[in-house]
């Protein structure tokens, strides 16, 4: 027999001196006789070159991305022409990345103005896959990949994982929502990219999630913040205690959550969780993600996006550090090219940390159509969250009602307390929480103390606020 290591193997495991190969890398009998490239390293799970570039070099390549972007846009989307054309600037205007400000912002109703398929800038037998995200009204906005942003929007997702703790060769629960939303096939695709085994779960079918979660024994989960929770009381109706599962890492987005709500799920479930952003005109879930070591706010891939910050009110860009509303160019998009794109998400970007040449974004606090502005106060749910979860009584679950019984409005928030406190205890802690709203945020409302486990749950997005007065 020769004593040649095998094929797939690292010759430095032969001397011992390198981890053992990862399970991922091994040729089988299979992948030999048919040839596959099974045995050649995942081109995920480890940094590309790209993610490592500096920041300089990062903005060169965003200068020359997004001249190709702006042309290919204007060449190829009529809508794109009309708008540039009527605010008088073209592809030529755009010399350094500071020009980007000269062009006009789109947003959801330019979209959805080109429902269902004008806004791609390639022939819809090119595109690969649409999906759709649902507005509260009307039509939804239609967005589609060619192969090539598929390919693209994969590797960004297992850039993601990665930097969030997950490797080749684990097991990924994927309990975001399969279909229309991006978050199911976007997570899915980057799984596989990152040389991990995908549990294509969706969302919903909570108990069968907690069965298969047992009995798979997943190290990573991917879900939305509030559905976690959800899982982590079914766990616990099923006798079971959330810390003794498999899980070890949460990749949790889609919905704003706090800092305090990190600490109750990594507290609950025993793990590491971190942030992951994106939304669908842009790509979808993966546009930034959160690193495992540092935890510092979501790393934006700007080889592929060009963020900025503006003031919603007066539309001026900001310095990085400061709050304001995230406006994203891409930059390597074939269908569908989105150029200053207002997300309506408040946030501020920060300097690039565990990859330095990609700057970073803070947690988003709400969306500039989330605030609530209760007799001249404004608010977002991410405040009460923080606020509510500090107080030892009361659960994350929470949601908030607005009604006006006469000419003012108010604000009730429904908000279980802890199965382990009492009833009493409970009551003293929602009396706690409406005065410390009346002091931090400056708003009185009313707060109702709901027994445990009596408050929808999330199957993916939760719906925090009821607004109830009349239109
Ligand atoms: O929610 C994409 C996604 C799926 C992201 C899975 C992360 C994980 P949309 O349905 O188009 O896409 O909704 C996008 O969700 O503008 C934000 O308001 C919100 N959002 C997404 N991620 C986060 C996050 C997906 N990490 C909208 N924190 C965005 C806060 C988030 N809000």
């Amino acid at each position: 027999m020769s004593s040649a290591p095998a094929a797939g193997e690292s010759p430095a495991a032969e001397t011992g001196a390198a981890e053992a190969p990862v399970p991922h890398a091994r040729e089988n009998a299979v992948s030999r006789a048919y040839r596959t490239t099974a045995a050649a390293p995942t081109p995920a799970a480890e940094p590309d070159g790209e993610e490592l570039l500096s920041r300089e070099e990062i903005e060169q390549l965003q200068l020359s991305r997004l001249q190709a972007t702006i042309r290919h846009a204007y060449e190829n989307v009529p809508a794109y022409r009309e708008l540039y054309d009527a605010h008088g600037v073209g592809p030529g205007d755009l010399q350094s990345l500071e020009d980007l400000a000269k062009f006009p912002f789109t947003d959801k109703e330019f979209l959805r103005r080109a429902y269902p398929f004008k806004a791609f800038a390639v022939p819809r037998e090119q595109l690969r896959r649409v999906h759709a995200s649902s507005g509260t009204t009307g039509k939804p906005t239609v967005v589609g990949y060619t192969a090539g942003d598929i390919e693209r929007w994969a590797t960004l997702l297992a850039r993601c994982m990665r930097v969030s703790g997950a490797r080749p060769g684990d097991l990924v629960h994927n309990a975001y929502g399969y279909g229309l939303f991006t978050g199911g096939l976007g997570a899915h695709y980057g799984i596989e990219k990152l040389g991990a085994t995908a549990v294509p779960m969706s969302g919903g079918q909570t108990e069968k999630q907690v069965q298969l979660i047992t009995d798979f024994q997943p190290r990573v989960i991917m879900c939305t913040p509030t559905y976690l929770l959800a899982l982590a009381d079914a766990f616990s109706a099923a006798g079971i205690d959330p810390r003794e599962t498999s899980l070890e890492v949460g990749i949790l987005g889609a919905e704003p959550w706090t800092e305090e709500m990190r600490h109750e799920i990594e507290k609950t479930f025993g793990m590491t969780a971190c942030d992951i952003y994106g939304l669908s005109e842009v790509m979808g879930p993966g546009v930034a993600g959160e690193s495992a070591e540092r935890k510092d706010g979501s790393t934006i891939w700007e080889d592929h996006f060009r963020p900025e910050i503006i003031d919603p009110m007066t539309e001026e860009v900001l310095p990085t550090g400061q709050h304001g509303e995230l406006v994203f160019t891409t930059l390597t998009k074939e269908a569908l090219p989105i150029i200053r794109y207002r997300t309506h998400d408040l946030t501020r970007l920060l300097p690039g940390t565990v990859r330095p040449g990609h700057r970073r974004m803070g947690r988003i606090t709400g969306r500039t159509d989330d605030m609530i502005i209760l007799r001249g106060v404004n608010l977002f749910p991410t405040q009460i969250e923080e606020i509510a979860l500090g107080i030892s009584g009361l659960s994350p679950h929470f949601q908030l009602e607005i009604t006006r019984p006469g000419t003012m409005d108010q604000m009730t928030v429904h908000i279980e307390r802890r199965p382990d406190v009492s009833a009493a205890e409970g009551q003293a802690a929602g009396a706690e929480l409406q005065q410390r709203i009346k002091t931090t945020i400056g708003c009185s409302c009313e707060v109702q103390v709901a027994e445990p486990d009596t408050l929808a749950r999330s199957s993916g997005k939760l719906r925090r606020v009821y607004d109830k007065r009349p239109k």
